[in-house]
């Protein structure tokens, strides 16, 4: 386990960053390539991995195919234990904190752990929050929680600020992929003006004014996935989108 904190370090430059989230399921490893060369064209800051449900196996050969095509971390973003492979930069370790299932808060955490205390790469600890987004999604169903409502944005400001308290070093709110509404700039701004940590968010977002729109609104980190499986030329879009407003 490294604990040279280099990649939450890159958040102290104040800059808004972009992810480009990848999901094994839904690429060959061909694919993964041009994927991970147009994200390299794209300047992209990060490249998630991951998914709530993830049936491909075969992350170590992914993700060698990954970082040889694109210079950016590839982070883990695990929907199980099973996808958590060395060959990562990073892992964001998830403790889901709108919800109130114990195995997510702490328990797949505990059965990890002695795996995690071997694994080179840089740990993460990133409270989740699942925000509602229209419809159930596969990441409410697949954790057994319910989502924060998306009007109450007071306690998503309480749950982000909890989180902070307990130690966490980033907060990670999620509509969840392919939500049909993203997050509300509104609530991302509370939430902001709330905590002291980077705030990453996604889910649903699939334009580069709504992916500016967040981090106008106070994201440090946008992360995108379902929007570019579908049209993957919209990674330079939306990642230019987010980076243009760090030369205002
Ligand atoms: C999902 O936040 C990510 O966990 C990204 O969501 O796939 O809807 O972009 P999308």
């Amino acid at each position: 386990m490294s604990d040279n904190g280099l990649l939450l370090k890159r958040f102290s430059d104040g800059k808004k960053k972009f992810a480009s989230l990848i999901d094994p399921d839904k690429f060959s490893l061909q694919e993964i390539r041009e994927i991970g060369k147009l994200a390299q064209e794209a300047e992209v800051d990060f490249l998630f991995y991951g998914g709530s449900l993830v049936m491909n196996g075969n992350h170590k050969e992914y993700i060698a195919v990954l970082k040889e095509a694109c210079s950016a971390p590839v982070i883990l973003f695990p929907g199980n234990q099973f996808m958590i492979v060395k060959e990562a930069d990073g892992l964001l370790l998830l403790s889901l904190i709108s919800g109130r299932n114990a195995e997510m808060l702490i328990g797949r955490h505990v059965s990890a752990a002695p795996y995690l205390k071997t694994c080179p790469f840089e740990i993460l600890p990133t409270g989740y929050m699942l925000i509602e987004s229209g419809r159930p999604t596969a990441v409410s169903y697949m954790s057994d929680t319910a989502p924060i409502p998306s009007g109450q944005d007071d306690i998503a400001v309480c749950t982000a600020m909890a989180g902070e308290l307990l130690g966490l070093k980033l907060i990670y709110m999620d509509a969840g992929s392919g939500a049909d509404n993203a997050i509300r700039p509104v609530m991302i701004e509370k939430v902001r003006q709330n905590i002291t940590i980077p705030l990453i968010i996604g889910g649903g977002i699939r334009t580069p004014e709504q992916a500016r729109a967040a981090a106008a609104a106070g994201a440090d980190l946008i992360v995108v996935g379902n929007a570019i499986e579908k049209d993957r030329s919209l990674v330079q879009k939306l990642s230019a989108a987010v980076h243009s407003l760090n030369q205002i």
